[in-house]
């Protein structure tokens, strides 16, 4: 089937006809989820026909490839999406209406596939959609979890893990490609011979353990243009057949190695959100996609090219961080052990291919892998690495005679450990920060000695977000008035149009409209609050979000202790002049981060607490949503009034959802972090709200052992108040332990940690204030509308499109496909 011309009658019959051929139903007695699976094959028919025509005519014309090596991609559903892009929302919607079919319904039944954490995950799945929209070729790279990111489920108001059988239903979009498998070793011995012929040394590789990576692709629909580019995630399949051979042969208990070895490598994403937590088989899973990836690209260059040293004219890899790092070592040893080439030769290569994004300064999210167990796991990259390190400190040396303190700093290995951040900088021909302040500060602080030391790979590629997810699908009331306001639909594939709306943000009507759709998106989040929490929110309040990973320096704790406090005065003063506000939370916690559970809890606690207290006449609320998760964020842009960014300054690297929620019109209440500098760049500090430190203030305190949290808790008695009824039992049925290791953090800290780390009193008085001016604001019906339709008029910039043309036009230069 083409797409040039939706066919309507020939889709209703596909879709009717694949519910016969697959489960045996008629459309009457069929489950909504087999009515999801017989849509989406009829909609693949569609698609297949553009990812053909696309990979043909890469065949042809030949462009360089772009890989986008990465441990994480947080798709979310694809069946709204490709609709989108193939500009067939509206008629598959119309279709199934007539067929008594509601696509919202089918939708829902769609697992969101969750291959990813927060931020880095999403980020990826934006880029390729921008890069299919763009047309340039690209791969995605990456792991066919079995299990992605857990379902949250919040039991007695603590998180509970459930696993995510994605895959329990197959999945519609999906194509095995066992044509493109590819082995991958671990372990063993090397082996070196000399080979008289070449005049060269071999090394083998022996007692080894592999498996075989089997390649799935996922089609990444392009919007309007009939692009379709690949996702490719790979399984694992053991490769012994240990029921027919093995016995024989005795080697029953490698078979069985083996075997195991397949099934634990791809069975479940780390649920770790910027921490590192130095798992043998994390590594093994990096090392598996990588290798199986690298091996399958350079196969298909040497397809239709000759001359491996020419390898990075046609492909080139971005690494996103470091978790795909081995790339570089992995694809010296393919050069050197598969083709041949000698060591500086591949080395030229690899250097012109591999570039790096940096996507944290947390210091705990640093990898830095024990070299026992690298050498053990990857003996033969282990050796590349080495050699890696030996040359580049001899560099280090060369420009820095007798400083071994550079040294220290900058090499590969060092006190035991491969630094994995050091090898992809002195490899790589780019590296990146993702907003102007985290390169600002990468530059400055974090890799201040690699800079100096190579400037020239430094430079900034601000993020993005795709416009096509998170307004045409997610909130389609905006999208619609957008295009009525603008006269055109291009904001769709040039999100700077979206400026021509500023002439509208003083027309009265205009902001009625506006702040109509508002509400309709606020109903229809109050009806999903209602159906999945039981709780009654009041759309006409204030609807203050935050919704992101729940991390300490992202600082939900500073959310939760300022609606304590909000509590407190509306207790002592019930006719307080207070506008209503609903406090929104979602975030899931990496599963063995007890802090961040514990403020799960709390929040939970809070909610019972003041939801249920009638003397406050409804007038506050809080509410988590369970499960935060790419489908159900969707509905949250669209719903916010406030957008809460509220990171310690200079620990968010970017940020990703401030830029969503501006898109959807929801002005920033938060510090100068990440890219909340540049929101406020492009529309002024009058249309946000910022309050608190200082990246430079924060980083000050750091450099001089911290402050002292507790003379704020002495001398503020609100502050005072609110930590008191932490260990008083107040939101605790009186347990006075639970939520005792928050309390002792923030006045006392760790062994090893200052207190308050992340300056959750010094801002907190900021904070409030920052949010008595929201309330005002709000008030001011007139002024308010502005406020969001600038921020919406103002969010061009902050486009993947954007981001993805400048990835191109300075680092991995790909050529256009029309
Ligand atoms: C995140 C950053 O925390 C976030 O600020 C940024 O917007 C996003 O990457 C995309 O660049 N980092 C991670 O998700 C993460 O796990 C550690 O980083 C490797």
């Amino acid at each position: 089937m083409k797409t040039e011309r939706f066919d309507k009658k020939l889709f209703k019959q596909e879709v009717i006809n694949n519910l016969k051929t697959q489960f045996r139903v008629e459309l009457d007695n069929a489950t909504q989820q087999q009515i999801y699976q017989a849509v989406a094959y009829a909609l693949k028919e569609w698609i297949i026909e553009d990812w053909m025509d696309t990979q043909k005519t890469y065949e042809e014309k030949d462009p360089k490839i772009l890989y986008y090596m990465s441990m994480e991609f947080l798709m979310g559903r694809a069946l709204g999406n490709n609709l989108i892009n193939m500009s067939m929302y509206g008629e598959v919607k119309e279709a199934l209406e007539e067929l008594g079919v509601d696509l919202n319904m089918v939708e829902d039944q769609e697992p969101d596939p969750a291959l990813g954490n927060g931020g880095l995950g999403r980020l990826a799945a934006c880029f390729l959609d921008s890069l299919a929209t763009l047309g340039y070729a690209a791969y995605g790279c990456g792991i066919r979890y079995q299990y992605g990111m857990f379902k949250q489920k919040i039991k007695d108001g603590y998180q509970i893990e459930v696993p995510d059988e994605w895959l329990k239903n197959g999945n519609p979009f999906e194509l095995k490609r066992p044509e493109y498998a590819k082995e991958v070793r671990f372990g063993g011995n090397i082996r070196t011979e000399y080979d008289e012929a070449s005049g060269r040394i071999n090394f083998i590789q022996e007692n080894y353990q592999s498996v075989m990576a089997v390649p799935y692709d996922y089609p990444v629909v392009g919007y309007g243009n009939h692009i379709v580019n690949t996702l490719r995630i790979w399984d694992a399949e053991p490769i012994t057949d240990f029921q027919l051979d093995s016995f024989d042969k005795g080697e029953y208990d490698k078979a069985v190695e083996q075997k195991n070895l397949a099934k634990n490598i791809v069975e479940v994403l780390y649920p770790n959100d910027n921490h590192y937590e130095g798992k043998e088989l994390r590594l093994k899973q990096q090392y598996f996609f990588v290798s199986a990836s690298l091996q399958a690209a350079v196969a298909k260059y040497k397809k239709n090219h000759d001359d491996i040293t020419k390898l990075y004219e046609k492909m080139t890899i971005q690494m996103n961080d470091t978790h795909p790092t081995v790339s570089v070592a992995e694809l010296m040893r393919i050069l050197m052990d598969e083709e041949g080439l000698g060591w500086d030769e591949a080395w030229e290569v690899t250097t012109k291919t591999c570039a790096y994004t940096n996507h944290t300064i947390m210091a705990e999210a640093l990898e830095k892998w024990p070299i026992d167990l690298f050498s053990r796991l990857l003996p033969r990259v282990y050796q590349i690495v080495e050699e890696i390190d030996r040359r580049f400190v001899n560099k280090i040396r060369e420009m820095y005679p007798g400083n071994e303190e550079k040294v220290r700093k900058m090499a590969i290995l060092w006190d035991g450990q491969v630094r994995m951040a050091h090898m992809a900088i002195a490899a790589g021909y780019s590296v990146n920060g993702v907003a102007k302040l985290h390169t600002e500060i990468l530059k400055n602080q974090e890799l201040k000695d690699f800079y100096q030391m190579m400037p020239e790979k430094f430079n900034n590629k601000t993020n993005g977000i795709t416009q096509r997810r998170f307004l045409m699908h997610g909130n389609p009331l905006l999208s619609d008035w957008v295009t009525k306001k603008l006269g055109t639909d291009t904001w769709a594939t040039d999100l700077s149009l979206m400026s021509g709306l500023k002439k509208y943000v003083d027309d009265p009507k205009s902001q009625k409209e506006f702040m109509e759709i508002k509400l309709q998106n606020k109903k229809r989040l109050a009806k999903y609050i209602k159906e999945h929490n039981g709780i009654d929110v009041d759309p006409t309040s204030i609807f203050d979000v935050q919704v992101k990973r729940l991390h300490e320096y992202k600082r939900q704790l500073m959310n939760i202790l300022h609606v304590m406090y909000l509590y407190n005065q509306l207790k002592k003063n019930p006719n307080m002049n207070f506008y209503p506000t609903t406090f929104i939370f979602g975030a899931k916690a990496a599963a063995g981060y007890r802090r961040a559970k514990q403020t799960i809890k709390l929040i939970n606690s809070v909610a019972d607490k003041v939801n249920n207290d009638a003397s406050i006449k409804g007038k506050l609320k809080v509410v988590f949503i369970e499960d935060y998760r790419v489908s159900n964020a969707e509905l949250i842009f669209a719903a916010a009034d406030v957008s809460e960014q509220i990171s310690t300054a200079s620990k968010e690297a970017s940020g990703t959802g401030n830029m969503k929620f501006m898109l959807n019109g929801a002005p920033t209440l938060g510090t100068m972090d990440g890219a909340n500098v540049e929101i406020v760049d492009e529309i002024g500090e009058e249309n946000a709200f910022i309050f608190g430190l200082s990246s430079e203030e924060v980083i000050n305190y750091e450099n001089n052992g911290g402050y002292h949290p507790y003379e704020i808790y002495e001398n503020d008695k609100d502050i005072h108040e609110v930590l008191d009824q932490l260990v008083d039992g107040t939101y605790a049925d009186g347990d006075h332990e639970l939520y005792k290791d928050l309390y002792q953090s923030l006045l006392f800290g760790d062994t090893g940690s200052q207190a308050d780390m992340y300056f959750i009193l010094k801002d907190f008085r900021s904070y409030a204030e920052a949010h008595e001016k929201v309330a005002k604001a709000y008030q001011d019906t007139k002024k308010w509308a502005k406020m969001a339709m600038t921020n919406t008029a103002g969010c061009g910039k902050f486009s993947s499109d954007r981001t993805i043309q400048e990835y191109v036009d300075d680092i991995w230069h790909l050529d256009k496909i029309r």
